[in-house]
């Protein structure tokens, strides 16, 4: 699910879609005039200047043409250590005739604060045959720093080569109150079509490994930690449906989670769906992590348009799966994003109608200001409608979050990645009952 949607997204998103009107379909990564590279841009496998006692080697990187099963890389035949559970590491490290204290050793040196290691060459502190094992049978990366660009409002956006040439993007958000974010993709592009999303336009290329995933956040917190301070949670908001890469994205959460390494709370892990009810229920019966659905609409008519996924699964059945899915679980609230569209969806009745729809789920909602400079059909709602509608959700018990439009907007978000080199994936058609709307607008 795109980042675009979240409240501290959505002002970073539009801007980046307004360029991208602008600049030829070939010119290669772009961003913001706005958005200066930080300097010296750091490229290639970075050392991460503040991680002196690091010693990287700056290997190049050498394509491989497939990635297998994500476990396996195919090129070396070497195993992909961030794409094993704890358990599966440990039975691998045991295969390998050693014993589990060491595979909790390598565990913690991976993972583990301030060392995050990704290569052979800090794995200080490890029997000798061990890591002569590791050198000729582990792959410690999965990943390939091609640039790093920071926003004025601090955000950090990294752009990562896969062993297979294509690019993904995951995005560093400090917060206030000393909590960082990170977004992740899942997925190259997607196939889900959201209307407006612009990874959307992509369609899919294909789904990430759960090393590739799980090393966005390793990459985030060995990069950043010094700067921002602690990376304290992860959102599956960049690139992708994660629901639609379930097995990869279950397994990366679940190594995200691990007590001995990354350590991130299962709350504090966020996994957005478009609304894939199989897969969601799946997801909460097997993790123990937050999930937000991007509801958008309060009626299948709107939604089948603006999220076609609305077509196979529609908000009756997505809203059961979730009220039925919740009931096993302690202190758990899904969270709702809601785009505000003028004239779409933004209307008392739509109020009336998303206070009804999510009665008996336990949910916080989040209200989310379209950005107006986005150069899309859409155009957002007033603050004071907005407020009312807030006023109206929260009058009826609602938990509701609000972010209005600032116009200090800078950053590009991630998920706005991929410039159409190809064919596109043609958006829908326009609803007979809303082209006024949108015409209006202009
Ligand atoms: C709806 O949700 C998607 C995905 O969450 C988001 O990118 C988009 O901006 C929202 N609005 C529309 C009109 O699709
Ligand atoms: C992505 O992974 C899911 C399982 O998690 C699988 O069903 C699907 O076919 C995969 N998609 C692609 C394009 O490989
Ligand atoms: C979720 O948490 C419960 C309670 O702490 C625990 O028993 C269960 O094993 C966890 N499930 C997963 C999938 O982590
Ligand atoms: C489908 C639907 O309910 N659309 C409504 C969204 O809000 C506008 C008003 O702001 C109405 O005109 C639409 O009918
Ligand atoms: S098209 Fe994919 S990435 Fe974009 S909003 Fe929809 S689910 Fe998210």
């Amino acid at each position: 699910m795109e980042l675009s949607r979240s409240v501290w997204m959505r002002r970073l998103w539009s801007n980046h879609l307004l360029l991208l009107n602008k600049v030829t379909a070939a010119t290669t990564p772009i961003y913001s005039p706005t958005i200066p590279p930080l300097s010296p841009p750091r490229l290639g496998f970075p050392a991460s200047s503040n991680r002196r006692r690091h010693s990287i080697s700056a290997a190049a990187h050498t394509p491989i043409p497939t990635v297998g099963n994500g476990i396996v890389d195919v090129g070396s035949k070497k195993v992909l250590l961030k794409g094993l559970r704890y358990g599966d590491f440990e039975k691998w490290v045991q295969s390998q005739g050693f014993r589990p204290g060491q595979a909790l050793m390598l565990w913690k040196r991976l993972y583990g604060n301030d060392i995050w290691a990704h290569s052979i060459d800090e794995l200080e502190g490890l029997n000798k045959d061990f890591v002569k094992m590791l050198s000729d049978h582990a792959d410690f990366r999965a990943l390939c720093v091609k640039d790093i660009v920071k926003a004025s409002d601090g955000t950090r956006k990294i752009l990562f080569t896969l062993k297979d040439g294509l690019v993904i993007e995951t995005v560093v958000i400090p917060c206030d109150r000393g909590r960082t974010t990170v977004c992740v993709s899942s997925q190259v592009g997607c196939a889900m079509n959201c209307q407006f999303c612009y990874t959307g336009r992509m369609g899919l290329k294909r789904n990430l490994t759960a090393a590739e995933i799980v090393e966005q956040a390793v990459f985030a917190r060995r990069l950043f930690s010094d700067e921002v301070g602690s990376i304290t949670n992860v959102v599956f908001m960049g690139m992708g449906e994660p629901l639609q890469n379930i097995d990869n994205v279950l397994k990366a959460t679940d190594i995200m989670v691990h007590d001995q390494g990354l350590h991130f709370s299962p709350r504090r892990v966020t996994v957005s769906t478009s609304g894939l009810v199989p897969q969601l229920k799946r997801f909460l019966r097997e993790s123990n992590c937050s999930l937000a659905v991007s509801l958008n609409a309060t009626n299948d008519e709107v939604r089948n348009w603006i999220m076609p996924v609305n077509r196979k699964y529609n908000l009756a059945l997505l809203l059961d799966t979730l009220r039925q899915g919740l009931r096993s679980k302690r202190n758990y609230k899904v969270l709702f994003e809601y785009v505000m569209l003028a004239g779409i969806n933004d209307s008392m009745e739509d109020a009336k109608r998303l206070i009804d729809l999510v009665q008996d789920i336990p949910c916080k909602i989040n209200l989310i200001s379209f950005n107006p400079h986005s150069g899309s059909l859409f155009r957002p709602t007033s603050d004071e409608k907005m407020i009312e509608f807030r006023n109206t959700l929260a009058a009826a018990g609602c938990v509701v979050f609000m972010r209005l439009s600032r116009g200090d907007d800078q950053m590009a978000a991630c998920g706005q990645l991929g410039i159409p080199d190809e064919i596109q994936v043609p958006l829908l058609r326009v609803p007979a009952q809303f082209r006024t709307v949108l015409e209006a607008s202009f």
